[in-house]
């Protein structure tokens, strides 16, 4: 085998004994290329490519009119948490088009954490669902944007229909501190059910 250089953080360090994969999940536009981005200790893999004319009529794009890019297959990136674990997060793409593409990157999945925009909760529902049939423990991320409206707590989870132990946090996908907090989140809620 070859061996790492030592302190390169693009290897993985032979001291590492379990991977876990999580999977970032929500609707087009709603933040999961770029948290992987933050998230990720090596330079995340991620198929965006500029949208085109043909995909204005497939690609919703109210609310995040400013998107110049959308995700044609899924994101990676990694996050190492000890000397020992690491998580692997797949972000997968939001559109429905993608459905067989999702069960596979949620196969073997330790959890996920689905993304959200008050501007269009319902869009979230989606992911939502596909977690729960597939019996996939997840948190849900409100990912805030300059004219998201806020609301309380209470009157999320209730348009969210969440169970009251699904962690919901608040977080802006392009701040680490925040979206470190809330796989901090997820990850104390997994823990929970292990
Ligand atoms: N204001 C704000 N913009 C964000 C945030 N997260 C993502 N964006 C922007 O929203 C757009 C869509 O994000 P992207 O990560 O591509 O969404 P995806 O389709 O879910 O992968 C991009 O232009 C991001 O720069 C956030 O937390 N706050
Ligand atoms: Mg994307």
């Amino acid at each position: 085998m070859v061996s790492a250089p030592s302190g390169d953080i693009r290897y993985l360090s032979e001291s590492v004994q379990r991977a876990i994969k999580i999977v970032v999940a929500g609707p087009f536009g709603v933040g999961k290329t770029t948290m992987v981005r933050t998230l990720s200790e090596i330079s995340p893999l991620s198929t965006e490519e500029t949208m085109t004319q043909a995909s204005a009529a497939i690609d919703d794009l109210a609310g995040i009119k400013d998107k110049t890019t959308t995700t044609v297959a899924m994101d990676f990136g990694r996050v190492t948490l000890n000397k020992q674990l690491v998580l692997y997060l797949f972000g997968a793409p939001g559109q429905s088009r993608f459905q067989r593409l999702w069960q596979d990157l949620t196969y073997g999945a330790f959890g996920a954490l689905v993304l959200t925009d008050t501007r269009r909760l319902d869009q979230s529902f989606n992911a939502i669902d596909r977690l729960e049939e597939a019996g996939l423990p997840y948190a849900v991320a409100v990912n805030e944007f300059p004219d998201s409206p806020t609301y309380d707590e209470e009157r999320l989870r209730k348009a969210l229909d969440l169970l009251p132990e699904t962690p919901l946090v608040i977080c802006d996908a392009r701040d680490r501190m925040s979206a470190t907090n809330a796989l901090i989140n997820l990850a104390e809620h997994l823990l929970t059910l292990s």
